[in-house]
């Protein structure tokens, strides 16, 4: 198959777009759409500093390349999460990420849970009160509160995460199988900055799984082929592959989904800005100072204070 655009050979066919193109168009149309998803959803503008969360993987490492080449002011935050497996995950995935940013000259901000709270994830989840079998609700918690907190600290005016159109709709089909109204009404390629809540954008959301791979591959960048061994079996997977079915029977199902619920929600949601949640529904942490939906110590510091308890009475 020819490249639409020259005579080379193409590396990649976009069923969904109706467009298969060579290595160097390829990247470029990588390029040219990320900058159009920035500027059609007002992501951030040349002038703001924008920190991207990487995990040493190929979205967010793909993410930070098409930045920094777009001409972005970026730097890095990659959280070590203490996860080990087979593959001693958080290990390697950091060597990826720190290897990126030192072959480009890029800032990496390291943070790790064990300086921050003591303990890796897996043991912060067995010694707390939650579900000890899934530590991914307070791997969450702490991933948000560190990027706020870093993005607060020197001075980032934008979060952005490398999350592609194959988390957006998997999540998107997950929040609407169980109308979850509030996860809805947030879901957004952009949340505008809030009451000490940090702007975050996802520049990616528009692009396809295989096509971020194809740029990670295609630009040489090298980045952790493993998922975190806790993202087995989840529902995020599940759903991804119901998804991935219905796409192989019809190209663009995902978009399209995906696309027409950003367009439906000014209808779903009439009165309600996309600045959720209100400044009336936040109230100020009493301990690290951050937004809380909670009034008093909000639910990182309450976590950091019953895991170093707990500590203490062992
Ligand atoms: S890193 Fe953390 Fe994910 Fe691993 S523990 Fe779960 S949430 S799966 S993106
Ligand atoms: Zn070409
Ligand atoms: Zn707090």
């Amino acid at each position: 198959m020819k490249c639409r655009k020259c005579p080379s050979r193409a590396v990649i066919n976009m069923r969904q777009h109706k467009l298969a193109l060579c290595k160097d168009h390829y990247i470029q149309w990588i390029l040219d759409q990320t900058e159009k998803n920035i500027q059609k959803y007002k992501m951030f503008t040349k002038e703001e500093n924008i920190l991207v969360a990487v995990s040493g993987g190929k979205d967010s490492l793909a993410l930070w390349d098409v930045l920094d080449r777009l001409g972005y002011k970026t730097g890095g935050l990659y959280i070590h999460l203490g996860i080990s497996g087979e593959n001693d995950y958080s290990n390697q995935s950091m060597q990826f990420a720190t290897k990126f940013a030192n072959n480009r000259n890029l800032q990496l901000h390291i943070a790790n849970t064990v300086d921050m709270i003591g303990s890796t994830i897996p043991e912060i989840t067995s010694l707390s009160r939650r579900d000890k079998t899934k530590p991914c609700a307070i791997c969450g918690l702490v991933k948000r509160h560190t990027m706020n907190a870093i993005a607060n600290d020197f001075n980032y005016d934008v979060f952005v995460t490398g999350h592609n159109l194959d988390d957006e709709v998997a999540v998107l089909f997950n929040n609407t199988l169980n109308w979850q109204i509030d996860f809805l009404r947030r879901q957004s390629p952009v949340l505008h900055s809030k009451a000490g809540l940090q702007k975050k954008a996802k520049p990616f959301c528009r692009f396809y799984e295989r096509e971020t791979a194809a740029y990670a591959i295609l630009s040489e960048i090298e980045y952790i082929e493993d998922e975190c061994p806790f993202a087995v079996g989840s529902t995020t997977i599940h759903n991804k592959s119901i998804l991935n079915q219905l796409e192989h029977e019809h190209a663009g199902t995902k978009l399209s989904y995906y696309l027409k619920f950003l367009k439906a929600k000014p209808i779903l949601f009439p009165n309600i800005d996309e600045d959720f949640p209100s400044m009336d529904d936040l109230f100020v942490c009493s301990s690290c100072g951050q937004p809380s939906p909670k009034e008093g110590k909000c639910s990182y510091c309450r976590l950091v204070e019953e895991v170093q308890s707990k500590k203490l009475l062992r």
